[in-house]
Formats: structure tokens, sequence, C-alpha cells
């Protein structure tokens, strides 16, 4: 990649400071943003003539990017949003060969080391996941947690991020994790846009910054539009510092400090992040620096122009206030530069990030046209073969003659070459087969790899110890069987913290951390307000910093709160950064039936649709809970673990090694063998069903029953094919909505696992009802499955395989 002088923002200390030194600093900042602006220009170019799929960019933001930049320190976080280029380039976490990569969608990290490829432009992060699954050391690092592209979706997680310095800080059995952090100095900085800041998750982890006293510096981006939408219409008063005054710290509160300043005056920018975030970082404090007067010279995407919704005074009023316009006003009236100096550097400037996009380009390209060559010679070598031969060259052609090809046009064409010799017997079609499917191969790694860590750390290679009970094994409840689990687990690993709504001081609503806080302090066992969404992002921050969160959500029916953070966030990191970044959070919530439309939720089909990337554990008992526990907190990858809401109270024997055994995810488990008909269900639907087999035994009827006990992964041994091989019948129980948890099982046993091949009947699902449940035991019994309708369920189909055995019931 091409060079130039300094790649970074040097900072200014004021002690030893020559006016030579500072004139570097500065005409070195302008230089970076000055390339940053031209980075954002020509990417526009590029998205505009077909290069690249969309654009959205930094200019209009570079200065104060500058300043943030000078104040952000190794062992530092960023979470923030698509218009930090600025910044990325000022710290060295990216560069341009890295920015252009990325809006190319070059599929290689060591090209887009952000996402390989995979996330729109702008979008960044830097790897702690070193290739073998182990951390890398944060500590000595600048560090970037992954960019999501939905506006404000990433506060939730700034919040976890800050919350780790205030916990290293704080609690001294964690000193010895130096490669996460030096006493809790990191700040975590976050970046906003004006209009996103009318978000929920905004306010939400506004106020809980602000009761947790945790280092997290938020800069609102204020550009007074959001796309079309003025700040008029986006927040009272049409200011956001302005409205979060009642935030501010006062003389015995808590609370933030707040700065206001132009995102085109540099010398404030630089005064204001200097004095905002050494009070952040010793103090603890969170602060809001609110920059104002922002532009957006190109607009706000390559989607549309701005000319389309500004007035003609507000495009002038921009082009006048443009950031870097008056940085180089300020530095000829200052004597820093002059004009002609200037010129120079700009011209040189166009020129280098022109060379820096120029040779991204070609990195793709020429990987690509490798490819096509193979492709078209071996689609040459067929049409030498084929009676079909004008219609393959004409594939080459095609083939040769593609403007900007990408990699999908050469597989794409082989595809269409073996389909159009399908029936032909030649000779050179096995060279073409082999060609595609090693593409396939590698494509499958470029594209489709990494939706979990997947290294030796990996959840699903903790080795499997089988609960063990002493002869007079106590029988207690279900909830103390977890709380013994929690005890040992949070004994063991000091990293460990738990926290959520109840979950400190009583110990959660069901008792699973009762005296727990007491023992280990409120540090590690921690109430929060109600906030799902930011205590799902602060087990996401504290997990990205190699602490191991319980982060509780009280309910599942709650979990809606807090889903936008686990499918946007949670679930994509892994995915979004190629393996380059983890986070082991433990969800861990109670659902299924209860009382009442809101404590009876079960929606497992919306959950698996919204969060693929997070283990999906639902543990018919405690004891099962407590394995699944013990197995995720030796891994290194999320997970949600809903437990049977109506199964604390229930007597269940205690393990001698309650927090040692665990139970595989994957693995289903055959709880009662019979010949007649496989049941598949999971969580408290077992009990029902159980209870159903015993009335099926008096008709006759011997149902094999299955508990997957994770719903993702899915049985990995097959046990449901198996059983189907020897009852021919399938019936799949939930108290999900009709085509939810129990559609997905479907496809996966008769799809997945090729049930379909030994069905004798009708595969059926026996739901819940499409609406919520109804309170009361009579609500309960007309809305979710029942033991009678579980009977009559199994008879149906056994009626249907033999209806003189078994008679219609009705
Ligand atoms: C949750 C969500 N809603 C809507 C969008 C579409 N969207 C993308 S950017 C944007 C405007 C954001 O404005 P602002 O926060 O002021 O940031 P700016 O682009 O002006 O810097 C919108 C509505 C989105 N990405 N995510
Ligand atoms: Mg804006």
């Amino acid at each position: 990649m091409p060079e130039t002088a300094a790649n970074v923002t040097s900072r200014f200390n004021a002690a030893e400071l020559s006016f030579d030194d500072f004139q570097k600093i500065v005409i070195n900042d302008y230089r970076i943003a000055f390339e940053s602006r031209q980075a954002s220009i020509l990417g526009r170019r590029e998205v505009l003539t077909g290069k690249a799929k969309f654009g959205i960019f930094g200019d209009g933001k570079e200065v104060a990017q500058l300043a943030m930049a000078k104040a952000f320190r190794q062992g530092d976080w960023r979470a923030g949003y698509y218009r930090d280029q600025t910044f990325m380039f000022a710290t060295g976490m990216s560069n341009l060969n890295e920015f252009f990569s990325q809006l190319y969608a070059h599929p290689d990290i060591a090209r887009d080391p952000a996402s390989a490829g995979r996330q729109m432009n702008c979008h960044y992060a830097t790897r702690f996941v070193n290739a073998d699954g182990t951390w890398a050391n944060q500590s000595e690092a600048l560090n970037c947690s992954a960019d999501i592209s939905t506006t404000g979706g990433h506060m939730p997680r700034l919040l976890g991020l800050a919350y780790a310095s205030k916990l290293y800080r704080q609690n001294k059995e964690l000193e010895y994790l130096k490669q996460f952090s030096v006493n809790g100095n990191e700040v975590a900085f976050g970046t906003i846009g004006n209009g996103a800041t009318s978000e929920g998750l905004f306010f939400e982890t506004f106020n809980a910054a602000g009761v947790l006293q945790v280092p997290m510096a938020i800069s609102v981006w204020d550009d007074a539009y959001a796309i079309s939408v003025p700040a008029k219409l986006q927040t009272t008063k049409e200011d956001i510092s302005e409205i979060l005054k009642g935030f501010q710290r006062e003389h015995g509160t808590n609370g933030y400090e707040i700065f206001k300043v132009r995102g085109w005056d540099y010398v404030a920018l630089c005064e204001t992040y200097e004095r905002a975030i050494d009070l952040c970082r010793n103090e603890h404090v969170p602060v809001l620096i609110h920059v104002t007067e922002m532009t957006q010279p190109q607009g706000h995407s390559t989607s549309g122009s701005h000319e389309r919704y500004k007035s003609k005074d507000r495009l002038a009023w921009e082009n006048e206030h443009d950031c870097l316009l008056q940085m180089r006003k300020w530095m000829i009236e200052s004597a820093i530069s002059t004009d002609e100096e200037l010129d120079e550097l700009e011209a040189t400037a166009k020129k280098f990030v022109r060379d820096c996009q120029k040779e991204a380009w070609n990195n793709l390209q020429d990987e690509i046209k490798i490819e096509l060559q193979q492709v078209a010679g071996l689609i040459a070598e067929l049409a030498n073969e084929s009676e079909l031969s004008d219609a393959l060259q004409k594939i080459i052609t095609e083939l040769n003659t593609c403007i900007d090809p990408g990699r999908k046009d050469g597989v794409s064409a082989g595809r269409k070459a073996l389909r159009l010799t399908a029936k032909e017997k030649l000779y050179s079609r096995q060279a073409l087969i082999n060609w595609l499917k090693l593409e396939e191969e590698k494509n499958n790694e470029r594209f489709n790899s990494k939706l979990f860590s997947g290294t030796m750390h990996s959840p699903m290679n903790v080795p499997v110890v089988p609960a063990q009970y002493e002869l007079d094994a106590k029988m207690i409840d279900g909830r103390e069987v977890l709380n013994a689990c929690f005890d040992a687990n949070f004994e063991r690993d000091k990293t460990i913290v738990a926290f959520g709504e109840d979950v400190g001081a009583i110990g959660d609503v069901n008792q699973g951390f009762a005296g727990l806080q007491q023992k280990y302090s409120d540090l590690r066992i921690t109430d929060t307000g109600i906030r799902e969404a930011t205590i799902i992002g602060q087990g996401l921050g504290l997990a990205i910093r190699g602490l191991r969160p319980i982060a509780e959500i009280q309910y599942l029916d709650y979990l809606l709160y807090g889903v936008t953070v686990l499918s946007d966030d949670l679930a994509t990191l892994s995915y979004r950064t190629r393996g380059g970044q983890k986070a082991p959070v433990i969800v861990r919530t109670r659902g299924h039936r209860l009382e009442g439309i809101w404590h009876s939720g079960s929606p497992m089909g919306m959950l698996l649709g919204a969060v693929r990337g997070i283990h999906i554990c639902v543990p018919r008992n405690m004891t099962q809970a407590a394995g699944m526990y013990n197995t995720l907190l030796r891994g290194d990858e999320p997970a949600l673990v809903i437990e049977s809401l109506n199964g604390y109270r229930l007597k269940e024997k205690l393990p001698s090694n309650v927090g040692e055994f665990t139970v595989p995810l994957g693995e289903a488990e055959i709880l009662l063998e019979g010949s007649d008909l496989t049941v598949v269900s999971y969580g408290s639907t077992l009990r029902i069903v159980q209870e159903a087999a015993e009335e099926l035994e008096k008709l006759d009827i011997h149902i094999e029953i299955i508990d997957p006990q994770t719903l993702y992964p899915f049985d990995k041994q097959h046990v449901c094919l198996a059983s189907l091989k020897k009852t021919n019948k399938l019936l799949v129980v939930d108290e999900d909505m009709p085509g939810g948890g129990s559609a997905y099982i479907l496809q996966k046993i008769l799809e997945e696992q090729k049930g379909y091949f030994h069905l004798d009947a009708q595969p059926r699902t026996l739901p819940a009802k499409e609406h919520r449940p109804p309170y009361g035991t009579d609500g309960d019994y007309f809305s979710k499955p029942s033991p009678d309708d579980v009977v009559e369920a199994v008879y149906a189909i056994m009626h249907e395989a033999n209806p003189l055995k078994f008679p219609a019931l009705f």
C-alpha cells in the first residue's frame, strides 16, 4: 500500500510542544482529514459508476474525529457508526486500502480485516480473536467493536464495553487479567448521529450509564438531519444536549458531564475532547460530547441527493461551514500553513487516495480474473467435446465481456455449462465439476463461515462429564440445584458475573442466585434497572472484554425488548467479523407456560429465526439447565437458556458434581422408549407428554419421547431419525404458535435428517393456539397443549395408520 509521512494523529503535549511540533501535528491532521474526504468523494464515484454497490461516508465529520482520535488510548474501545472513517484512519485502526477493499466487498480478512467483505462500507472492527480462538491482548491494542448498520443499535454494547472498565477497576480479583484491562482505565467511545438519538436504545443506554457511572463517552455527530428528516421532527427543542441537561451531575449526585462544541472548530474540539475524556477516564463519569454544526457535503449516502430536501440556504450554509474549509482557513490565519503549501498537500493527497483505491480494486479483480480464466478454460474444453459448442462458446464470450465481473460470474457460468451438457457423456465435465466443488468450498468459507466462533474453545468441544449422584442424594427444589450450580461456578471462575432485574439482593425472582450476592459481592451478582436491551448489551460488552456474563431477562416474554440487540448485534458478531470478534454471553431467562398473556409465551419460532448465531437451550428441568450452564461457561460462544418457568419448585436430585457435570449441546435424549410413535417435545410440554404417555399405554399405544434439549444446534446424532425408523410416525409438541418452533423441528427431522422416507402417516404438530394464552387454568387448558390434546393427537395418527385397531374416538 502507498505510504505517506505519518499515518496517525499525534497528541498535543502542552508541556513540551514547540510551534514547529504543533505545526507538524496540525498539518498532518489536515492531511488525514483531507485524505479521508477524498476517500468519500472517490468512494461515492465508485458506487455511481457501478464498481461498488452502496456507499455511505464520513464527509463533513472529519475534524471532530481528529480530536476524538487524540484522546483515544491503548486499551480503549470504540462502538460507533458509519461516519467514523477519519477517526479510524487517525488512530491507525484502519487505512485507505482497507476502506476501499471493504467498499468492493473483498472477502479476505487480510484486505478487509473488519468484515472480510461481509459488511457494507464504513463498518469498522478490529480483530481481537486470534486464529486459534484465543484472545488477543486488548490492553495493548486500540479496539473497535464491530459496527452494525441499525441506527442506535450499538448503544447497548457501548454500555457493556464501558461497564467492563468499572468491574476491572473495582473488583480487585480481576487484576490478573492484564491483557484485558489496566485498572479499568479504558474509555468506551461511542458515536451516534443526531437522528439516531431518537431511538429508544439511545435513551435506555444513556440512563443506564448515568446510574452505573461508567467511563462511556458518547459523541453525537449532529448534522441536523437524519437522511431527509430535519432536527425539528427528530428531537425536542432540536437539541439533544439541551434536553439531556437533567443528566448533568451536580454536587453529590451521579450523572454526566455534558459538552457542546462545533464540528468545524478544530481548536475547541481538541480542547473539549481532552478535557472530557480525562474526566471520563479518571473519574469513571460518563460524558456526552454534542458536536453541532456538522455537514454532509455529499448528502446522506449514495441512495439519493440531499438537494431534494435541503433548502438552498441550508446548502449554502453547509458549504461555508464545511469543517475542512474552516480548518484550512484557520491554519492560514494562524500562520500554520500557506495556501500554496496546502494546495500541494491536497494534490499529493488526492493522488495518494487514488492510488490506494486502484490498488484495492486491482487486488480483488486480479483474484477474480484468474478464476474466470480457469472456468473459461474448462468450458472451452467442454465446447471441444460437446455437440452444443456454440451455446458453450456463448457462455465463454459472455464471461469474457462481463464488465467488472465478480466471482459469481465465473461460478454461474460453470453451473450453466454443466446444466447445458447434462445429457451428454463428456470426459471434460468432471474437471469442471471438480473446479466448482473446490470453489464452493472456498466460497462457503468466504461467504458462509463463522456463524459461531467454531474454535477449539467452542462449547461443542467441552468434554462431556456425566452427572453423579451419591446413594443418598437429596431431593431438593429445582431452583436449589441451579443455585448450587451457580455457586460452584462463581467459586471456580472469578470472571463470571450475573446481572438483571431482581438478580442481586433477592437472588432473582425464582431464587437461582439466592445468597450469592452476599457471598460474592454486588459487583458479581448485580441488580439492574428494568431495561432488557441494555442488560443484553451489558453482557455483550463484558463478554467482548474477557468476562463471563450471565445476563438475565426476567421472563421470556420480556426478551422481546432485547431481541434487537440479540439479533442484530450478538448473533451476528462472529459472522460479521468472520471470526475476528466473539462475545460468549449467556442470556438466562425462563418461560413457557405460567399465567396470563405476558407470562406464558414460548415464541421459539421467532427466536429461531432471529438469533441464528446464538445457541438456544431449552432444558426440561433445572438439572439439565445446570449441566448446560456448566458447558456454556466453559465455552466461548453465546447462548440463550430458557428455563421452564413452572419447574423451580419441582423436586430434583442434587448431583454431587453439580458445578462440573456437563450437558452437551445438540444431544437429544430419549426419555421414554416406545415402538408406536415418536413424540418430540422440549421444555415444559415434556411433562405434559409424559403424563399423556401413561394414558396412551392404557390404550395400548407406546410412544417414544425425545427431548432435543437444545433447539439450536438440533439433535446432531439424529436420534429423532433413528426413532422414526422404528415407529414411522411423528408428532411434535410445543407451546409456540402453529408454524413456529414445531415447524422448525419438522424441517430438521423430515428434511435435514431425511425422516420423510420413514413415515407411514402424516407427520403432525401440536402447538398452542394462535393467540397468546389467557389468564387462569381454563385459559391455559384451552390455549396450550394439554395431556388430553396429546393423547388425542397421538391417537389420531394411530387411527390414520391403522383404523381397524384404533377406531375414531369421536
Ligand atoms: C433501526 C434503523 N432504522 C432506520 C435505518 C435507516 N437509516 C439509516 S441512516 C438513517 C439516518 C441516520 O441519521 P443520523 O442518526 O442523524 O446519522 P447521520 O447519517 O445523519 O450521520 C436512517 C433512518 C437504520 N439503518 N436503522
Ligand atoms: Mg444526522
